[in-house]
């Protein structure tokens, strides 16, 4: 076992009392899809931010990226223990709302984070959000780029003006009351996520809208912690245009059938 792997259950155990820690209070589920340069860098800022927080594994879900992300996660395995890092491998790019659902199948923990592999869900925002749930008895904790203290570092005014138009309309128009409706970053009570991924059939931006409006609808108590998200700095987008046609559709069928 790795130095690290052995820090790791050595604070799992100190704070247990001396207890075995099998299953983690947090699971991190991260999809990834051409992510190889971002997931050991993800996974030591992770282990930095959490190590004394939480007990937690991460789960990547990987749909056969063509770089060999897999790989790279394997080599990470290897570092710090297929019981903190494991690997869910699809057999190609199958989308988001499914990799979430394939994360979830193989997580442990009571809490589940959902988070981007390409470090623009910054590690450090999960010490408030877990404090956010804990403090407020809240079935989901939502990262906000639009509360005071949240923000967005390296887009052009183009890609801000569209992704703050679309919320506020999206919001206008669903009632939503939470203030970010199509960021990805969030923390959910297990139960409530399963029971939400059931129900969730949008794609791309619009699933992220659905989820939380359902949740709201469904009465789950959620939180807000605002987040800096920041631009991607290794790798490519997945989204192109069909992106906003995806986020019309999505939003014509809530407003017709919640
Ligand atoms: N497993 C899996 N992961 C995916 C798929 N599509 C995207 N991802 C991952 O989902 C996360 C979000 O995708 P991004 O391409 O970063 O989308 P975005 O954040 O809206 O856009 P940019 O940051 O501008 O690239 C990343 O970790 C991707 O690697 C997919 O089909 N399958
Ligand atoms: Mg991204």
């Amino acid at each position: 076992m790795s130095a690290a792997a052995e820090e790791q259950l050595r604070q799992r155990k100190g704070r247990e009392g001396g207890a075995s820690a099998a299953t983690p209070e947090l699971s991190v589920i991260v999809p990834t899809y051409n992510e190889r340069e971002n997931v050991a860098v993800l996974t030591w800022m992770l282990h930095k931010v959490l190590a004394d927080v939480v007990t937690y594994e991460i789960i990547f879900v990987d749909d056969a990226s063509p770089d060999g992300t897999a790989t790279a996660v394997k080599q990470l395995q290897d570092a710090f223990g297929a019981d903190c890092v494991k690997l869910v491998s699809r057999p190609g790019k199958l989308g988001l709302g499914s990799a979430y659902t394939a994360g979830l199948a193989a997580a442990s923990g009571e809490l589940v984070v959902l988070m981007d592999a390409d470090l623009s869900h910054h590690p450090k925002h999960l010490p408030a959000m877990l404090a956010a749930l804990r403090d407020s008895g809240a079935d989901i904790v939502s990262g906000t780029r639009y509360r005071l203290g949240g923000g967005v570092a390296g887009w052009n005014l183009r890609r801000k003006l569209t992704s703050r138009g679309a919320n506020l309309l999206a919001s206008f128009l669903l009632g939503a009351r939470t203030s970010d409706l199509t960021g990805a970053y969030r923390l959910y009570r297990r139960q409530a996520l399963a029971a939400l991924l059931q129900r969730t059939a949008s794609v791309g931006y619009a699933f992220q809208m659905e989820i939380i409006v359902r949740a709201q609808y469904m009465g789950y108590r959620i939180a807000e912690v605002p987040i800096v998200f920041v631009d991607r700095l290794y790798g490519t987008s997945k989204l192109g245009v069909g992106e906003y046609v995806q986020f019309v559709k999505g939003l014509a069928r809530l407003l017709v059938g919640l």
